[in-house]
């Protein structure tokens, strides 16, 4: 599918500032987002509606809401509820972070009135963002709800049977599996399913941030998780909807809240299926990265990075002005798309 044909999409999805229209997703035909609004009884918020805000962001993002109550989560505590897990020490006075992920198939709302049928770790995308010190043990119990076979393979250093690919901690329906490792190397990392077809077992929604902190920690900040994915509606190998944490201008209509002179920690992780980049970039300002969060000190400091599937660094900035500031990937389609954010720093 061309840009062409995705800014079309648009302008049927009721995006990108075109009114509501019908859309293909999935292979059934949803009704536009203001016949959804309007039969559920509730006000429409349009672009002219609420103009203070469209100037206030120079006209960007969407038409109308997306319900994040019907999704179960919504984008902005998925930025910080960091999952410990339930935690004991083992017999070797080692800590265990126990976790259970249950598969389920979900529809979620990517976008307002746009539905995509998710495969989900515990009821969300990205999935629960797990979070351990260097040393660890973790132990991810796997429950597959669904029909088709599933893994969780983590990015990280672990034996070959807790690698979570076809034949090695693949489950089928109804089944269970434990991984079972010790957290290393310390970094920004992530896991994903890997079960066949891959790129569809990804673009589904089957991933998730996974944060293994030094020993030593790091200086006190305000940690984020930004994940930048992508959805293909219509299953044609080509995406129609990209965000940071799954929900098109997410941040345009909900900034993300911070403080003026605060250090701010991002992991940014790139889970976006069928386009080779994907980037994030920072208005007004500059950060530090720590590439894979393997290191202590910064590599390099830049207001761009780029990142190809599965990539992610950590970034650190402080903001010393107030004021709304827009973040976004730097690929002009993926922002007319829904990858377009901002801070508001008070
Ligand atoms: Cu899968």
């Amino acid at each position: 599918m061309g840009s062409v044909n995705r800014r079309r999409f648009f302008q049927r999805a009721g995006l990108a500032g075109a009114a509501g229209g019908a859309a293909l997703v999935g292979g059934k035909k949803l009704v536009s987002a203001e016949s959804e609004h309007q039969r559920a009884g509730k006000v429409i918020v349009a672009q002219g509606a609420r103009a203070a805000h469209g100037s206030a962001h120079g006209g960007q993002g969407a038409v109308g809401t997306v319900d994040h109550e019907r999704n179960g989560f919504h984008p902005l505590e998925v930025l910080t509820d960091f999952d410990y897990g339930e935690v004991s020490k083992d017999v070797a006075g080692r800590t265990v972070r126990d976790y259970e992920f249950v598969v389920a198939n979900k529809e979620i709302e990517i976008a307002p009135g746009v539905f995509f049928p998710a495969w989900t770790y515990n009821g969300r995308v990205p999935g629960p963002s797990i979070r351990a010190i260097e040393g660890d043990r973790i132990r991810v119990r796997l429950v597959n709800t669904t029909e088709h076979k599933h893994t969780i393979h983590f990015h990280g250093i672990h034996p070959a049977n807790m690698d979570g690919i076809p034949g090695v901690g693949e489950v089928g329906p109804g089944e269970t599996f434990v991984y079972d490792f010790i957290a290393e190397p310390f970094g920004t990392h992530l896991y994903h399913c890997h079960s066949h077809p891959l790129a569809q077992h990804i673009q589904r929604g089957l991933y998730g941030a996974f944060i293994i902190d030094p020993k030593k920690g790091r200086p006190p900040a305000n940690e984020m998780v930004l994940v930048m994915n992508a959805f293909d509606t219509n299953f044609d190998g080509a995406n129609e909807v990209y965000a940071a944490n799954t929900v098109a201008f997410a941040y345009v209509n909900d900034p993300i809240p911070i403080r003026k002179g605060e250090l701010q920690r991002m992991h940014v992780i790139n889970v976006t299926e069928f386009d080779p980049l994907n980037s994030i970039h920072l208005h007004a300002n500059f950060f530090n990265v720590f590439r894979t969060g393997t290191s202590l000190e910064p590599s390099e400091f830049t207001d761009i990075l780029s990142f190809v599937q599965a990539e992610r660094h950590m970034v650190e900035f402080t903001y010393q002005e107030e004021g709304l500031f827009m973040f976004h990937a730097h690929q002009t389609e993926f922002v007319d798309l829904g990858w377009m954010s901002f801070f508001e720093v008070s």
